[in-house]
């Protein structure tokens, strides 16, 4: 891609629960000029789209959830997968989603599965949702598609802001004469939305290092919520939480040590200010909690252990791990 106005090649990622109609959104977009390999979990499109050349990735199952989902596949690997096939760089993500279908539970599931996949961040800083069956819109007596997603209320609007109201309304089922008119014309407000997105001020298409840092994050947040949990299950206090005091201690200071290391990993890594505040807060938390479970033994040990080394038991107490 070209960082001015003037993009001349695009990466898009479809994805979006099947039947939903992201093949069909691919074949009205590249129109007639496309080769297809079908991957396996991907289905990969070369193309063009108004004089763009157009990689567009398919993704199945990527936004599916129980029959739909195969048992065997590992939709994790779906987005090293991606980026492999485009270079190291996705433009957009476009959620493919069924206009006249109401927004249900499992079009919520399939927004937490792109998530997971690709990074919490992935539908704010790359999404576009795509709405298929723009055939039933006029028959449904609506005219103007701006004012129906003004509308729009629960979770599709959650979503919509989610993408900053980044939506094109598709036709995919067109015929007669306007057709070669409106697939241009609905091919056109997507690449104008892309283009939009591309050339904002400190947009970077999405990358391997984006998704690892992700990744990281994901890590650090699970690891808050794991801490919190134990926090919340030893805070009756010695032998009253139902798992002896040794348990609860080793169970904390596991904790603690994942924290380490997560730390260990992330110090150095920019932007991650706030997760290392966050880590270090719960750090101190598991701390304090684990002395609660301190038996006397262990204690009189860490005497031991102290006043060989620092001979300051009260340094111990407070900073070192093995008090
Ligand atoms: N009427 C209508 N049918 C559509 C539209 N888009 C897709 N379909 C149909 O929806 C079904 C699923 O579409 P497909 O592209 O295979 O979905 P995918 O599983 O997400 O790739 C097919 O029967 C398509 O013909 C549309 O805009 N209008
Ligand atoms: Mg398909």
């Amino acid at each position: 891609m070209d960082n001015s106005r003037g993009i001349h090649q695009l990466n898009i990622v479809l994805v979006g629960r099947s039947g939903n109609g992201k093949t069909s959104t691919i074949q009205s977009l590249l129109a007639s000029q496309k080769s297809k390999t079908d991957l396996g979990r991907i289905v990969k499109y070369e193309g063009v789209m108004n004089n763009v050349k157009i990689l567009a990735l398919e993704c199945k199952y990527v936004g599916d959830s129980g029959d739909d989902l195969p048992e065997s596949f590992n939709v994790e690997e779906s987005a090293s997968e991606v980026l492999q096939l485009c270079n190291n760089s996705c433009h957009v993500f476009v959620f493919v989603l069924r206009y006249g279908v109401r927004f249900t539970q499992q079009e919520k599931d399939a927004v937490v599965m792109v998530k997971r996949v690709f990074g919490q961040s992935v539908l704010k800083n790359y999404g576009i949702v795509v709405l298929t069956y723009g055939d039933n819109f006029t028959d449904n007596g609506e005219s103007n598609f701006e004012d129906w997603l003004k509308d729009q209320r629960g979770g599709f609007r959650d979503l919509l802001r989610e993408v900053n109201d980044r939506c094109v309304l598709f036709d995919n089922k067109l015929s007669g004469n306007m057709m070669d008119v409106v697939k241009k014309e609905q091919a056109r407000k997507l690449q104008d939305i892309i283009t939009k997105l591309c050339t904002t001020k400190g947009y970077i298409p999405y990358n391997e290092n984006l998704l690892q840092n992700e990744k990281l994050r994901q890590k650090a947040e699970h690891l808050i919520n794991g801490a919190d949990e134990k926090l919340a299950l030893s805070s009756k206090g010695p032998s009253k939480n139902g798992a002896s005091n040794d348990d609860m201690r080793q169970q904390l200071e596991s904790i603690w040590d994942e924290i380490e290391q997560l730390l260990d990993e992330v110090r150095q890594k920019p932007g991650f200010t706030h997760v290392i505040q966050s880590l270090e807060e719960k750090r101190r938390q598991v701390c304090e909690r684990r002395e609660m479970f301190t038996t006397r033994k262990s204690y009189y040990w860490c005497l031991r252990w102290c006043s060989c080394c620092c001979r300051c038991c009260s340094c111990c107490s407070c900073c070192l791990r093995f008090q």
